[in-house]
């Protein structure tokens, strides 16, 4: 089941590449689909989603459930 989440501060592509490899570092398995308007990131087959938002928030880029 994919996990939606709302990224306030993912603006832009780098921002985009940033939110994409603070998630591949905790879950290199998972598949992310990034909407920048909408600020936010889909991830399929996601772990553990604590680790996930830790490492959002370690970059910079603190995420909600969407
Ligand atoms: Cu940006």
């Amino acid at each position: 089941m994919a996990t939606v989440l709302k990224v306030e501060k993912m603006h832009c592509r780098r921002c985009a590449k940033r939110v994409t490899s603070a998630i591949m570092g905790v879950a290199p398995q998972s598949k992310i689909d990034i909407d920048i308007e909408g600020r936010r990131v889909t991830i399929d087959g996601v772990g553990n989603l604590s680790d996930v938002t830790k490492a959002l928030a370690d970059a910079g880029y603190p995420a909600q459930n969407a």
